[in-house]
């Protein structure tokens, strides 16, 4: 074993950074997913597009971008700074990266040394489209080493951001370009691998928004939300240290005391009532969990998760977002005049200690615009054709997440494969593995892959409707979740709690795909 990268930091957070087993094998990056379907959805579309025109008298052209119904500007208290593309070829976007520390005015009235990418917390919005090529030139001006892991986008290996497994940690006043296709549409997000519960509660994370050319829902009017926390000292402005709390902190998972959006305490937003709107959300917290309400009880509707659209969309009343996960919804807000309508953050139970004496977060305060409101506002339905893996000869992989005592210190482990003891599950190339992952503790584990997308299945390894393609998968405390995954690129590929706190208290290991030349040393059947 080598260097974790972490020497600069509190030993409490020594689990950091990533296994040492270094290995790069290349393979192009490829889609492996099937494109969303659409004609079902433009059928819906056309008539929501006659419902709307009628209602507002507002003209969708067919066959270009509709117009936004929403007033000038009304997302100026929530837009996310965009990364400027300097190439001029449409089909690759390249982008500056630096990492930084900023002083930032997060708590009104104070000033912060936040950790930031190019200045802000968050970081930069990438936008590229599905099958671009995205070329990131990252520097480090932080005063530590870092990387950035690209969360949910199947890049090959050596550009997943993992110190000693896919790339050399990027030491303060280096630089490393990140260079890869990106296959699939959908939310997603980029963080360091590096002291991940310090540097990513720091403020270090920013959205990648990967969007479909052929799609059109015909709902332009879009937010992006990075929802997160910070622990700030709210008189001084200065960062708590990333091992308060000690080894119970640890345990918990530690959550900020400032719940953000896009870097935000609860801003507000100027909207035209009964307008739809499509809301692309991801939980970069390093604990938190969101359980996401409107307090006029208007459910959403939900389009799609982490790895692009659903099967079909389903209404919800709550949206739960474990660390890590993305959701797409869409929602025709009703604001009456004069009564402001709040999305709220309703605590999660994620186990112990998690609900009790909590209260609800304001997140978004959005009032009524002067516009009209647009009356019956028909959302679309969305579906997508997402073939079904099989269970069948599927390899069975048995993961169980337990806490231990050793020497009256409390932590957590994998059974049969804590990174640090050089142990990890092995697959050979092209595998359909069957994860049954059991939570033994008394909190939840969101569990991440990194490098593929799987489908959720029950106990007889039937995918759970509607299917779905994920990469963070929530495991509620005492209790077992299982999913395919089809491990058809080489590599040596962390799964990890993204409770980072969890990850770097032994929550964190390998799967190592094809010829790793690492140790596997178990081959679970
Ligand atoms: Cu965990």
């Amino acid at each position: 074993m080598g260097s974790l990268g972490s020497e600069k930091f509190p030993t409490a957070m020594k689990f950091s950074g990533g296994v040492v087993r270094a290995e790069a094998l290349y393979q192009t990056t490829r889609c492996a997913m099937s494109g969303t379907r659409f004609a079902s959805v433009m059928e819906n579309m056309n008539l929501y597009r006659v419902v709307l025109s009628v209602a507002v008298v507002v003209c969708f052209a067919v066959g270009s971008s509709a117009e936004g119904l929403q007033p000038e500007g009304w997302d100026a208290n929530l837009k996310l700074a965009e990364a400027e593309d300097t190439n001029p070829d449409p089909k690759i976007v390249e982008i500056s990266l630096e990492a930084r520390v900023s002083s930032l005015e997060i708590v009104p009235g104070v000033k912060t040394d936040a950790w930031t990418y190019n200045g802000g917390v968050p970081g930069p919005l990438i936008r590229v489209h599905r099958g671009d090529r995205l070329i990131v030139h990252f520097s480090n001006r932080l005063p530590h080493s870092t990387t950035v892991h690209w969360h949910g986008v199947q890049v090959p290996i050596e550009m997943d951001g993992v110190p000693g497994v896919s790339q050399p940690p990027v030491e303060t006043g280096g630089s490393f370009t990140y260079d890869f296709v990106v296959p699939d549409a959908g939310l997603f997000w980029y963080h360091p691998h590096v002291m991940s519960a310090a540097q990513v509660g720091f403020g270090l994370y920013g959205a990648l928004l990967v969007e479909d050319p052929s799609e059109n829902l015909g709902i332009p009017d879009q937010l992006v939300m990075v929802l997160s926390d910070i622990a700030i000292e709210d008189k001084t402005g200065e960062l708590h240290s990333p091992d308060s709390g000690g080894v119970l902190g640890a345990l918990f998972g530690r959550e900020g005391n400032h719940v953000l959006v896009n870097g935000r305490i609860r801003p507000t937003l100027s909207i035209r009532s009964g307008a739809p709107q499509r809301w692309r959300i991801v939980n970069s917290a390093k604990s938190r969990y969101f359980q996401l309400q409107l307090d006029n009880q208007q459910p959403f509707q939900l389009i799609g998760v982490d790895g692009g659209h659903l099967e079909y969309s389903v209404e919800k009343p709550l949206i739960v977002l474990a660390p890590g996960e993305r959701v797409d919804v869409l929602i025709a807000p009703q604001v009456e005049a004069g009564k402001p309508l709040t999305l709220i953050n309703i605590p999660f139970d994620r186990g112990f200690g998690s609900v009790e004496y909590r209260s609800s977060d304001d997140l978004i305060e959005f009032t009524g615009s002067s516009l009209p409101p647009v009356q019956a506002a028909v959302l679309p339905k969305v579906t997508r054709d997402i073939p079904a893996l099989s269970a069948e000869g599927a390899k069975p992989v048995s993961i169980e997440l337990i806490t231990t005592n050793e020497h009256g210190v409390t932590a957590f482990d994998i059974k049969g494969g804590p990174f640090w003891k050089g142990t990890s599950i092995a697959a050979s190339l092209g595998d359909m593995q069957l994860w049954t992952i059991t939570n033994k503790a008394i909190w939840a584990h969101p569990i991440h892959l990194h490098g593929f997308f799987f489908q959720e299945v029950d106990d007889k390894g039937v995918p759970v409707s509607p299917r779905a393609w994920k990469d963070t998968i929530h495991v509620p405390a005492d209790s077992t979740r299982r999913f395919l995954v089809k491990l058809d690129r080489p590599g040596s590929w962390m799964y990890h709690c993204h409770i980072l706190d969890h990850a770097e208290a032994g929550l964190m290991s390998t799967v190592d795909v094809g010829n790793t030349e690492t140790t596997a040393l178990h081959h679970q059947h």
